[in-house]
């Protein structure tokens, strides 16, 4: 009888064990633990057996049977059911990874770096940040600061005309300007003194790309006018500047130089860590003629002017050996400037 018990036990338990579905543990329910099941038809055989004794341990035998065979049954449908919900949520499931991956993230250009760095500089020292046209009148780009027509200096600025015809007919003398100082003048004209300003710009030569000249570039002009401003103050900003943009190792000098719109005028150079010089922009007091042209009086007035390449600067602060590198649009270039 006890081998019975034990061979219908596993019987069952290997049947549970192998239904995939929970119809497949509704029909081995019935076949092993139902009414009609084998453990029930050996409880029934139990009165057949002579002694109480054997009686007794079959009973118990078929009664940790039947247990056994409940619990395998409720883990089953448990484990089951389990399964088929982890399948409806797996078969529902929205594939979101499109959206999860992050985009690959756009840098600003070196030159616009070096744009807005030279802006919170001089902001941060009390200028102010000012603009003007690209396309200029002759007059705000020459005339206005001392450069009248014939002026030998205009030769050296390569410049590119727009042709224009002003509504009378007229042909007006229109220009890409060749540099940023008509804003000096476009100021001048609008605000009264103190002026402290800067205004970075696009401007034009028909220059021809080299290692540290681009026909489109860009400069960022300064003027200060106040009572009393001197020399000593344009070479202390200039010092402060230096310091502040490229960093302690850097140092930067004033060497004697000319332009038409300041007198005295001076180059600024700066000098590399490894102690070579070079060249980014010219400055000076500014010229009465000029302060005249933008309405201010030289009698009680004064001040100074600067004109820096901004490209020039961008290449500088990262060690770029040509200038053209900056405008190849050659990503593995650009990535490389976060
Ligand atoms: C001027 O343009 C003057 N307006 C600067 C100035 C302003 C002097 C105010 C005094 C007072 P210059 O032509 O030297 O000067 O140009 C100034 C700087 O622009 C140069 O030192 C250089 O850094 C940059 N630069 C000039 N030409 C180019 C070019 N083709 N490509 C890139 N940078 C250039």
């Amino acid at each position: 009888m006890i081998s019975d018990i034990t061979a219908a036990r596993d019987a069952a338990l290997a049947d549970i064990a192998a239904a995939c579905a929970l119809d497949d543990v509704a029909a081995a329910s019935a076949r092993h633990a139902g009414r009609k099941g084998r453990l029930a038809g050996l409880k029934k055989g139990l009165g057949s057996l002579d002694s109480i004794e054997d009686r007794r341990s079959a009973g118990a035998a078929i009664n940790e049977a039947i247990a056994a065979v409940e619990v395998a049954l409720a883990d089953r449908r448990t484990e089951l059911a389990r399964e088929a919900t982890a399948r409806l949520v797996e078969s529902e499931r929205l594939d979101l990874t499109e959206h999860v991956v992050a985009p690959a993230r756009g840098r600003a250009h070196l030159v616009t770096q070096a744009w807005e760095r030279l802006e919170d500089v001089f902001v941060g020292m009390g200028f102010r940040v000012a603009e003007g046209p690209e396309v200029e009148t002759d007059w705000h780009n020459f005339e206005a600061l001392n450069m009248g027509e014939g002026h030998p200096a205009r030769g050296e600025f390569d410049t590119l005309f727009v042709d224009h015809v002003a509504p009378g007919g007229s042909v007006g003398s229109t220009l890409l300007r060749t540099h940023t100082s008509p804003v000096q003048i476009r100021t001048m004209l609008e605000q009264d003194p103190p002026i402290r300003i800067v205004a970075p710009g696009r401007v034009f030569r028909r220059d021809t790309p080299d290692a540290t000249h681009m026909p489109v570039f860009h400069q960022i002009e300064g003027l200060v006018v106040d009572r009393g401003i001197s020399m000593a103050d344009l070479a202390g900003t200039i010092d402060a500047f230096t310091k502040s943009f490229f960093g302690r190792g850097w140092e930067s000098r004033l060497r004697p130089s000319y332009f038409p719109f300041t007198e005295p005028s001076a180059e600024f150079d700066i000098q590399r860590p490894d102690g070579s010089w070079i060249e980014l922009g010219g400055c000076g007091m500014v010229h009465p003629n000029v302060l005249r042209a933008g309405g201010v009086d030289p009698e009680e007035w004064s001040g100074f002017a600067f004109g820096f390449g901004i490209d020039r600067m961008a290449i500088m602060r990262h060690g770029v050996a040509d200038i053209r590198e900056m405008f190849a649009d050659d990503l593995r270039f650009t990535e490389q400037f976060s």
